[in-house]
């Protein structure tokens, strides 16, 4: 049971891939592409809204910082010390500072905003949904005639949003494909391969990079605004460590090696083949569905919480009564596991059990149908009441006055509201 309706990924993201179904299965981790805009679109972050968010939103540092010929500047050359509740912090920004070092040919980033831009939230929840992959996103606001950084590859990929002005790219053939965190680029140890694109990017135009693809980016004769949405790929490394924790169960991987081990190579040498063999063949016995479910709940945990609308849904818990119809909201991931004698809901950061009693209950409040809470008459008015409002505080359900605003502030149809 699985929450999000491909149709709202597919209508979030087409601006930036093109058909969706198609990224996913012939680009995503294997090629670049290139997205062109068709005519005007609305980006998430306009120059205005930088503005905005750098003179009247007191962002706080790492939020905000700025770098030069390739390098950040110090963060006390643009920040400047303040009291929020009596508390002195010292990470808030200059913004006269700030503006003058733009206006001087530094580049601002504004990191992070993923976590408060709700267009950009939006578009990476979207792209975190459809892949299963963490998304994050920066913005670089670039002055005109700006190098940026010399050619290299980011260990995670990259889809480049033009946001305004223009910018001008290079991309190479990857050096190491799918590059690991601990794998990131070296001018001394990496060549990039053959040029494959060289190109402007303009509002609208999307470039996606798969990681370890050798690219350099630089201003022309304009300033340049881009977004960087960033996929942090789990990878089938990342899935062997987690089975390789496993060992830590068994006693025999838990024994020190052999005394004086480091004055005798061979002897260690050999004990390492047998021992090897042994874990080969343990990890042949690994519970599988345990560690698949591990993954993922790793990857959901991982996920922020989406909670838009919570609080006005906790303050008014009371007023769930027979009458309130309720729905499933549809942006939550709730999984559930039938035991013998209770059924467990798993969210993205918890597990609730509920009595088996109320499964039928439980499949009808999650079909996503809007359900009238006296119409749940197998139960008793108490019973219906506490096993709604449960699910209501957990973030799963919504009173259908509040389902529709999230639809609306979707822009979503607005079919069967
Ligand atoms: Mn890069």
């Amino acid at each position: 049971m699985t929450a999000p309706a491909s149709d709202d990924g597919a209508r979030a993201l087409g601006p930036l891939v093109g058909d969706l179904d198609r990224f996913l299965a012939e680009d995503l981790g294997r090629r670049p592409s290139l997205h062109r805009a068709a005519g005007d679109v609305p980006v998430p972050l306009t120059l205005d809204d930088v503005d905005e968010l750098l003179t009247r939103r007191s962002l706080r540092a790492p939020a905000f910082r700025l770098v030069q010929d390739g390098a950040s500047l110090p963060r006390s050359s643009y920040t400047r010390t303040g009291r929020i509740g009596g508390v002195t912090v010292s990470d808030l920004p200059d913004t006269g500072r700030v503006l003058e070092l733009v206006a001087r040919g530094a580049t601002l980033v504004l990191q992070g905003l993923h976590r408060y831009w709700p267009p950009v939230t939006a578009l990476c929840r979207a792209l975190e949904d459809a892949s299963s992959h963490p998304v994050q996103a920066n913005a670089y606001l670039t002055p005109p005639g700006n190098r940026g950084l010399d050619v290299h590859h980011d260990t995670h990929d990259v889809l480049a949003l033009q946001l305004a002005g223009r910018k001008h790219w290079v991309v190479h053939e990857p050096a190491v494909v799918a590059p690991l965190p601990s794998q990131s680029w070296s001018s001394d140890r990496h060549e990039p391969g053959p040029l494959v694109l060289d190109t402007e990017l303009t509002p609208g135009d999307c470039l996606y990079l798969p990681r370890g693809t050798p690219h350099a980016a630089e201003t022309v004769d304009e300033l340049s605004l881009h977004l960087t949405i960033g996929i942090r790929a789990v990878t089938w490394f990342d899935v062997l460590r987690r089975a390789v924790d496993r060992a830590a169960e068994v006693p025999a991987f838990r024994e020190a090696l052999p005394a004086g081990f480091a004055d005798d190579p061979s002897a260690l040498a050999d004990e390492l083949a047998a021992r090897l063999a042994d874990a080969a063949a343990w990890l042949g016995k690994v519970d599988v569905p345990a560690l698949a479910d591990e993954v993922i709940a790793g990857f959901r945990s991982s996920q922020l919480p989406r909670l838009d609308g919570q609080l006005r849904r906790l303050l008014s818990l009371d007023a769930v009564d027979d009458a309130t119809v309720v729905r499933r909201r549809r942006d939550v991931h709730v999984r559930t596991v039938s035991g013998d004698d209770r059924v467990e809901l798993v969210l993205a950061d918890r597990t609730v059990a509920f009595p088996v009693a109320v499964a039928p209950e439980l499949d009808e409040l999650l079909s996503g149908r809007a359900v009238r809470v006296g119409g749940l008459d197998r139960l008793d008015a108490e019973g219906r009441l506490v096993l709604v409002r449960r699910l209501v505080r957990e973030g799963v359900l919504a009173a259908e006055a509040d389902a529709a605003r999230d639809r609306d502030s979707d822009g979503g149809d607005r079919a069967g509201a």
